[in-house]
């Protein structure tokens, strides 16, 4: 079974064999996590994921999908882009981010992945509540088939750590 660990910090310092970014669909890049992850990681990210672009995804990568690129400059073996949906009031849309969830261990485990490293997806500029993202993050890493053996899930601050600190405890029931 996958082992879940919870790490308070910043996921561009991660050592794992795959890094996840909370990107969008055009892949260009952005703020929070994505910024952050081009910002560290270097040039040779956005070329990779222009390159998808021209290749793939010329209408952009679908939201709740996730593809591979190169680190570049990062400790970690490769960054997994994923599309988080953005939070609404009046649509559930929770299936998406269950998938961004679940289309990125696919994706590490064609990588061939032991160790990935997650951030809260759509919890900051998509504004989806931190309690519910927690919820779905872990309840979807502990319901997958997958070979990785640890889910890392980095937590920028005390209230998204607590938040999926309570969700695991929970899990545990
Ligand atoms: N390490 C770990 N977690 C972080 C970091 C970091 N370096 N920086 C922010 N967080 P966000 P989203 C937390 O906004 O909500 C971009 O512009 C943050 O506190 O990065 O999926 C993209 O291009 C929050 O809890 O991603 C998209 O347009 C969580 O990571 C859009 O933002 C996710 O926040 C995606 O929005």
């Amino acid at each position: 079974m996958t082992r879940i660990t919870l790490v308070l910090g910043d996921i561009t310092a991660e050592k794992a064999d795959a890094v996840v970014n909370a990107a969008n669909s055009s892949l260009l890049g952005g703020g929070g996590v994505d910024g952050a992850i081009h910002r560290r990681g270097g040039p040779e990210i956005l070329a990779a994921c222009e390159d998808l672009r021209r290749s793939h995804y010329g209408k952009g990568l679908p939201t709740g999908r996730a593809v591979a690129t190169t680190a570049g400059r990062l400790a970690a073996g490769h960054v997994i882009h994923t599309v988080g949906p953005v939070w609404s009031r009046d649509e559930d849309r929770s299936a998406l981010l269950a998938s961004c969830y679940r289309e990125s261990l696919r994706i590490a485990d064609e990588l061939g992945a032991r160790t990935v490293a997650f951030p809260a997806i759509s919890t900051g500029i998509y504004g989806w509540p931190m309690d519910d993202g927690a919820r779905i993050a872990v309840e979807t890493v502990r319901g997958a088939r997958t070979d990785v053996e640890e889910v890392r899930f980095v937590l920028f601050d005390d209230a998204a750590y607590q938040a999926f600190a309570d969700r695991v405890r929970a899990a545990q029931h």
